[in-house]
């Protein structure tokens, strides 16, 4: 059987993320590792902050920090989200550790071995007014193919193509604004993707056919459009520095490796991060090197594509190496927030700390999967998220798991009821729950987060009609038996719903499962899936189980709540 490894896009260290950002990488990539660990699969799920680069550089000088000081508080800012969400990593590394620099700088030297590299002399952008080279993405300017005005000079976010500063109209300076610009000469190394793309093209006609369209659209365009060389150093002082072993001259001038070219190979130096902690029992090279038996899953916003379908095999295949190259690209289009964009400036939209300052992460969670934006774009509204959260949350999933454990210990005490046997109602419901259930998990192996959540949505509705039409509450008056029995399904269900809906929302499915004083311990232990024998019968959670009520499970939003939301959040269609 295939060991699954699965990464979600690294993100960047300079500053806490915003839900948009949460929606296509962490919380899919944790939903699917919790689904596969959860069905007996061994799953190791890496992750990583992304260090590099000028936007780090410059969100340290402007918080007043060394950047090394800056981003080792930021990895800690950022872990601590993604703690309170759940998201359950093997590991969160961070780009700039020993592990990165080292297998950074061996492909650099195996890329150069190969004939992969060359030194070029260029001509770069210098940026007088504010005395430095200006890196790509620095100088923003219009996009020579789509006229965006606000295009930056690595790559044009309105259509995705890859840009050359040199190609934008009206170049300035994005720190300064300045036009104050001049062209100086200066060495680098540059990547010679043009004589890899034959390679790379034969790997996606072969790897790529199962790819969602839209991650197999955007590598195709991009091929289509030809490799360019590319730049893989930076005049920069926060970096993996070029080896001096190598390149001498370029090391003793300070070059390091451009972001680009280091973070993707951070998901292998994160993996060998992980099994520095325990290295009698962690080997990160099985994972990575000669994995045949791996299975390797990714997880994207659509801009990032271009750089995980096409740049990074590109390396990897250069290094003429055996480095596992992705088997799965799950990419999502854009949250965006009342059809506008999230922006951290203008202060639109929810950032993810907020978030879980205001509910707790299993809304978020589940509001966030329930409307992923997988086919297209998807919008967050206050409105959505409130009717998502009060009607699947807090009436079909919430009330029912306590109006039936209350109900039941009003009538029959704290353990499940003994009553009668299982008769035809509640074989019609086994038989409904275990279709739903394959159909369930049929979406999560398929990684359909909105059609996941749809099914484990009817699988909670189906609890809800059962209960309406057998009516416990009017059974008890002339049949208390056939109550019993109702109730005692009930909690079957209960303890169903508790193990099936923890990929979506853990915190509340373990208040769910330690509901039930079961003897074999299951509530603490990691739930192991349900069987379709299991759902068909419905008898795992024996009479007599010791049970507690939970407190309420969600709370619903009110009016003034979501009054509230839009008044802080600058909730309406944008100006
Ligand atoms: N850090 C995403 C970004 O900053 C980028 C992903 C890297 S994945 C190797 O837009
Ligand atoms: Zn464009």
């Amino acid at each position: 059987m295939a060991r699954h490894l699965i990464t979600s896009a690294l993100p960047y260290i300079n500053g806490i993320k915003h839900l948009g950002n949460m929606v296509g990488s962490m919380l899919p990539a944790d939903v699917y590792t919790r689904f596969l660990r959860q069905t007996g699969r061994e799953a190791l799920y890496i992750c990583a902050t992304d260090e590099h680069g000028t936007p780090a550089e410059l969100a340290a000088k402007e918080a007043g920090l060394p950047v090394a000081e800056f981003c080792a508080q930021q990895h800690e800012a950022q872990k601590a989200v993604y703690d309170g969400f759940r998201i359950s990593f093997d590991y969160f590394g961070r780009s700039s550790s020993a592990e990165n620099r080292e297998i950074t700088q061996h492909f650099a030297r195996q890329l150069q071995k190969n004939g992969f590299i060359e030194e070029r002399a260029i001509r770069q952008v210098y940026s007088l007014t504010d005395g430095r080279f200006l890196p790509d993405r620095y100088i923003v300017g219009t996009c020579p193919h789509c006229g965006y005005d606000k295009a930056r000079g690595d790559q044009c976010e309105n259509c995705t193509r890859v840009l050359d500063p040199t190609d934008l109209i009206d170049a300035r300076s994005a720190i300064s604004g300045s036009s104050d610009l001049e062209v100086r000469e200066t060495k680098h190394l540059f990547l010679l993707q043009s004589k890899l793309q034959g390679e790379v093209e034969a790997w996606i006609d072969e790897h790529g056919k199962d790819w969602p369209v839209l991650a197999s659209s955007i590598a195709r365009k991009w091929l289509t459009e030809g490799l360019n060389d590319r730049a893989i150093t930076r005049d920069l002082d926060w970096g993996v520095p070029v080896p001096a072993d190598t390149w001498p001259e370029l090391a003793a001038e300070g070059k390091v490796f451009y972001v680009w070219f280091d973070a993707p190979i951070e998901y292998i130096g994160a993996t060998k991060e992980w099994a520095g902690q325990d290295p009698e029992n962690r080997d990160w090279k099985s994972w990575w090197y000669e994995a045949e038996d791996v299975r390797y899953t990714q997880f994207m916003a659509k801009d990032n594509v271009p750089f995980h379908t096409v740049m990074f095999p590109a390396t990897e295949l250069g290094t003429r190496e055996p480095w596992k190259k992705v088997d799965y690209v799950k990419a999502f289009n854009w949250l965006t927030y009342y059809g506008g964009k999230f922006s951290t400036s203008q202060k639109r939209g929810v950032f993810t700390d907020t978030a879980l300052e205001l509910l707790p992460a299993d809304y978020w969670r589940y509001f966030l999967m329930a409307a992923a934006p997988e086919s297209d774009d998807s919008s967050f509204t206050w409105e959505h998220f409130a009717a998502t959260v009060n009607k699947d949350l807090a009436d079909t999933l919430g009330n029912f798991v306590n109006r039936v454990l209350s109900f039941s210990r009003k009538r029959f005490g704290d353990a499940v009821p003994v009553g009668l046997e299982e008769g035809e109602a509640e074989a019609q419901l086994g038989q409904q729950i275990a279709e739903l259930l394959l159909e369930y998990e049929r979406h999560l192996e398929d990684l359909q987060f909105r059609k996941a959540a749809q099914a484990l949505r009817a699988l909670w509705s189906a609890g809800n009609s059962y209960l309406e039409t057998k009516a416990p509450w009017l059974e008890i008056k002339t049949d208390p038996e056939g109550a019993a029995l109702t109730l005692r399904t009930a909690m079957n269900l209960i303890h169903l719903y508790a193990v099936v809906s923890e990929p979506f929302i853990p915190a509340t499915a373990a208040a769910m499962r330690s509901a039930f004083a079961l003897e074999d311990g299951t509530a603490q232990k990691r739930a192991t899936w349900v069987t379709q024998d299991e759902a068909k019968s419905l008898t795992f959670v024996p009479a007599g189980t010791p049970f507690t009520v939970p407190p309420v499970l969600f709370a619903k939003i009110t009016d003034e709540d979501l009054e509230t939301y839009r008044e802080r959040f600058g909730g309406s269609e944008e100006a």
